[in-house]
């Protein structure tokens, strides 16, 4: 495959023997000519630029000069070819662009580089080229920066597109999982030994063999980077390439994915003026975690004695209460360009609330050390003391597979786990949910509790079997957090 590169500095381009481009050109796999623009310049002081046109500060370089030393590049043969011109002013240099080139190298077209210094080049060089039949011009930048010249964005297109070539780059796969690759993520954090390294270690994760496991960490740990770094390229993720394990790793940033795409998300602890709010969350969630068979009657005398504003209103004022509520968030903290209906905020997670409650927990707090948590039959299967009981945990049915419930059920575990009784801090959270609802029950073990044992306890006149489970506070989750 044959790349030219036309430049006042040929110098410049000496890199290109090196490392892996030097490689493929020794084993024959690439053809990289340099040519000097001079050559081509007609004066005794070889020049190639000249005062802009209307006036200004710096030189421009000449269409004649660049003209005929393009018209001998391309003519050494008849193949097509992509005229490269690097400008500050060209799109965007991208790693798709990088793989349209490779390819449009693989079907036998060739590349031309024409470097520009000074203010550039005259702009009928490539409005001349555009026209040339079976010339393709493209004007490319490699950022937002001003360099010298076009000679170092040479540079990095040969460099990003060579090793893309088929046989330059040995291991194909490490072209797969890359920053920029096609998973449009940015890659996360690598590690190799030693294990320990001044008192840093090499996330347990990556140690274990459990290559499913290794493989959702770092697709969570490339998430969280992107998140961070590079939210505009979440815009630009389909519904459909992210899976609820990644939904629940944006949630926690404060993210939710809907089929409008990420909306801003906001997770806090209920205040006094939420009661209604949470009644009414509360009143929609309810009858989903009822048992098949449960009345609808059974169920309205429940909400109407339980969950009414004036119950939540008593919660919120109880300090063994501790209720979180998620809501849609009016703003997003970071910069979300390309995803409608986000705005960048000064800070925070989605300041303010824009829309009805979409889920909340209620957990309880035991108001001394020792407090057994109440119930003969869970008494006896949860030893742990000081022990919480997540009494609530519920999430509209449509934002079910969201990632919105694990986020809800994180944020609350870490606000358990920074809580204290009488000094004592809280050493497990117990729950019981109804014996056949195997998806709650998937739910909850993925974040980490156990089943320990059963109760039964009566609604209306039909008896519950739930499962009772534990999950330790102060310990990570399979997400690694
Ligand atoms: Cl391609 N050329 C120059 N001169 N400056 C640049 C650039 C290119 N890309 C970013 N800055």
């Amino acid at each position: 495959m044959r790349v030219d590169v036309v430049t006042i500095f040929p110098d410049y381009l000496a890199p290109l023997g090196l490392s892996l481009v030097g490689k493929a050109r020794q084993a024959g796999l690439l053809d990289i000519r340099i040519h000097d623009l001079r050559d081509w310049a007609e004066d005794r002081h070889r020049t190639v630029d000249d005062t802009p046109a209307g006036g200004g500060p710096g030189m421009v370089m000449r269409p004649d000069v660049w003209g005929a030393a393009l018209d001998a590049v391309l003519a050494d043969d008849g193949a097509p070819a992509v005229l490269l011109v690097p400008t500050p002013a060209g799109e965007q240099f991208s790693q798709r662009l990088a793989h349209d080139l490779a390819a449009t190298l693989e079907a036998g077209s060739r590349l031309v580089v024409a470097c520009g210094r000074y203010e550039g080049i005259d702009s009928r060089v490539a409005e001349h080229y555009a026209s040339v039949p079976g010339v393709a011009v493209r004007e490319v930048s490699i950022g937002d920066y001003v360099l010298g010249g076009g000679e170092v964005a040479a540079l990095v297109v040969i460099e990003a597109v060579a090793r893309l070539l088929p046989g330059v780059i040995g291991n194909a796969e490490s072209l797969v999982e890359e920053s920029h690759g096609l998973a449009g993520l940015l890659e996360g954090p690598v590690y190799t030994r030693p294990l320990a390294w001044r008192g840093l270690e090499v996330p347990a994760v990556l140690r274990s063999g459990d290559h499913a496991r290794i493989a959702r960490w770092r697709r969570g740990r490339a998430l969280d980077r992107t998140v961070e770094r590079r939210p505009d390229m979440l815009g630009r993720l389909g519904p459909g390439q992210l899976d609820r394990a990644d939904r629940a790793v944006l949630a926690q940033h404060g993210l939710l994915v809907t089929p409008e795409g990420l909306r801003p998300l906001r997770i806090r602890p209920a205040g006094p003026d939420d009661a209604a709010a949470l009644a009414e969350v509360a009143a929609a969630t309810f009858a989903l975690a009822c048992p098949p068979g449960t009345e609808p009657a059974d169920i309205e005398a429940f909400v109407r004695d339980h969950l009414s504003p004036e119950a939540f209103a008593v919660h919120l004022a109880d300090p063994g209460c501790a209720i979180l509520l998620a809501e849609p968030g009016t703003t997003w903290s970071g910069d979300l360009a390309g995803s409608a209906g986000t705005t960048a905020s000064d800070g925070g997670d989605g300041t303010g609330s824009s829309g009805p409650a979409l889920g909340y927990t209620l957990a309880r707090i035991p108001l001394h050390p020792d407090d057994a948590p109440g119930d003969p039959d869970v008494d006896a299967v949860v030893p742990q003391r000081p022990v919480a009981e997540l009494s609530k945990c519920y999430v509209r049915s449509e934002h079910h597979g969201s990632g919105l419930a694990d986020a809800l059920l994180a944020a609350a575990h870490a606000d358990l786990a920074g809580r204290t009784v009488d000094g004592v801090p809280l050493a497990a959270v117990w729950l019981g949910t109804n014996r056949g609802n195997r998806r709650a029950r998937r739910f909850y073990a993925r974040a980490g509790y156990r089943v320990v044992g059963a109760r039964r306890f009566r609604v209306g006149a039909v008896l519950h079997h739930d499962v009772v489970m534990v999950r330790p506070l102060g310990t990570v989750d399979a997400a690694g957090r």
